[in-house]
């Protein structure tokens, strides 16, 4: 599918956007292993949380959807069935990190495996501190890479420090730890988005953290229970940036997580001069919700380094295309992470944007990103790879003459809806 955009004169109207992929997935999860019903509202219908659905289903668990409202009807933590079939995870990250951790701790055997942009994706980083919980798991090169086939059984808790601020590690550790034999704590360089560690505790677990180490406890239950998921702040980005990047546009986002581990994409836009008021702000199931309210300002470059790269690691391709139109330079550094994202994202984002006529030096950690550009329409290729698929699409709507963006399909991953909901606020 092809995607055209075509040079916007104002972006404006109130809307919200679907529903958080990190916290779908896991609220899926989570109501599956417990004992009893979960319900989910606001529950996100993209590609990725919908393999998750059905990896679980392909586990005997029945799951009903229409919409945005799920309903799991979880079987406790040993109802799961061994499948059948290979389970097939799409171009989900999440699923298949997350899920390795999960089957390590089931008395069967099944095999994971996914797209081709998934078997590219490194597995090492939750095979090695499995297997060191006494995981059986087999994968290519050493486990490296998919498919996994996992034999899992009994596990004992560890105490794993992870060279890696990365929230799946962590998830899928502290999820095998959950029925593993004493405590299981990981600790992190920088803090990762932790709606792992908020949802469990909303299912009634005893999790202890401090600073950026966390534990669990093995042997303890979930309670099935009523999940209601904000939008998401990595979709709703999109949107804030179409904003900075037409002048005289406002929007109003309703209903978005702003949960801290996850918001860096607001303190970087305030950091660039934009506007982004947090209004309304409350607590929904542990996490926190707010109407954002965004108004164009002129950019200028700015530094995004250290602990904010897990903050927003899934914004840098959008954060560059507006810094290719703010004033001065922008450097981002730290973040190596990009490079093993749905595509290398370091190399696609420079690629891409570069087509625009921007001025990109792609680095071994980030990029450098010389502002001021005027963008001219081109022709982009998503490359699979939703998130530089939106962002391209956002790059069009400051450039003169026409955008297409080819494979735009890939957007359905975390954000169906995305064109028709820029075609409503754009004119
Ligand atoms: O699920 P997937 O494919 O890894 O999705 C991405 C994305 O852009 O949507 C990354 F490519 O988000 C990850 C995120 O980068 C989702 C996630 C989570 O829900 O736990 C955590 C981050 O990844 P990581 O590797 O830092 O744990």
């Amino acid at each position: 599918m092809e995607l055209r955009i075509t040079k916007a004169q104002k972006v404006e109207g109130t809307v919200r956007v679907p529903g958080d992929k990190s916290i779908s997935h896991r609220a899926v999860m989570l109501g599956a292993l417990a004992e009893g019903k979960t319900t989910i509202r606001g529950f996100l219908p993209g590609a990725d949380c919908l393999s998750t659905i059905e990896c679980f289903r392909r586990m005997g668990v029945t799951i009903e959807r229409e919409g945005d409202l799920v309903t799991v009807y979880g079987k406790g933590w040993y109802g799961l069935e061994e499948p059948r079939q290979r389970l097939d995870v799409g171009n989900s990250g999440t699923t298949i990190r997350l899920m390795t951790g999960i089957i390590a701790t089931q008395p069967f055997h099944a095999v994971l495996e996914g797209d081709e942009s998934i078997a590219k994706r490194p597995m090492r980083r939750v095979v090695g501190p499995l297997r060191e919980m006494g995981a059986k798991i087999d994968g290519r090169q050493n486990g490296e890479y998919t498919p996994l086939a996992i034999r899992g059984g009994k596990l004992h808790g560890i105490s794993y420090r992870s060279p890696v601020a990365s929230a799946q590690v962590k998830s899928a550790i502290l999820l095998a730890g959950l029925q593993a034999e004493g405590t299981t704590s990981v600790e992190e360089p920088y803090l990762s988005r932790d709606h792992t560690e908020r949802m469990l505790q909303a299912f009634g677990i005893d999790v202890q953290r401090a600073g950026n180490r966390v534990s669990v406890s093995g042997g303890q239950t979930l309670r099935g229970r009523e999940i209601v998921v904000p939008g998401d702040i990595s979709s709703a980005a999109f949107l804030i940036a179409a904003v900075m990047m037409v002048p005289g546009s406002s929007l109003v986002i309703e209903q978005v997580g702003i949960n801290p581990t996850r918001s860096g994409i607001i303190d970087v836009v305030r950091a660039m001069g934009g506007h982004v008021e947090i209004v309304n702000e409350r607590l929904v199931n542990e996490e926190p919700v707010a109407d954002l309210h965004v108004a164009h300002a002129e950019l200028r470059g700015t530094v995004i380094e250290g602990e904010l790269i897990p903050r927003l690691i899934d914004e840098i391709p959008v954060i560059a295309v507006m810094a290719a139109v703010a004033q001065g330079r922008t450097i981002i550094r730290d973040a190596q992470e990009l490079k093993v994202k749905e595509t290398d994202r370091i190399a696609t984002v420079a690629s891409q944007l570069a087509k625009f006529g921007a001025k990109v030096t792609p680095t071994d950690d980030g990029m450098i990103i010389e502002g001021g550009a005027a963008l001219v329409g081109a022709e982009i290729d998503s490359m699979g790879d939703h998130r530089i698929g939106m962002a391209m699409a956002i790059a069009g709507l400051a450039a003169e003459g026409e955008t297409t963006i080819a494979n735009a399909e890939a957007i359905n991953v975390s954000f169906p809806g995305f064109a028709n909901l820029l075609r409503q606020i754009t004119r």
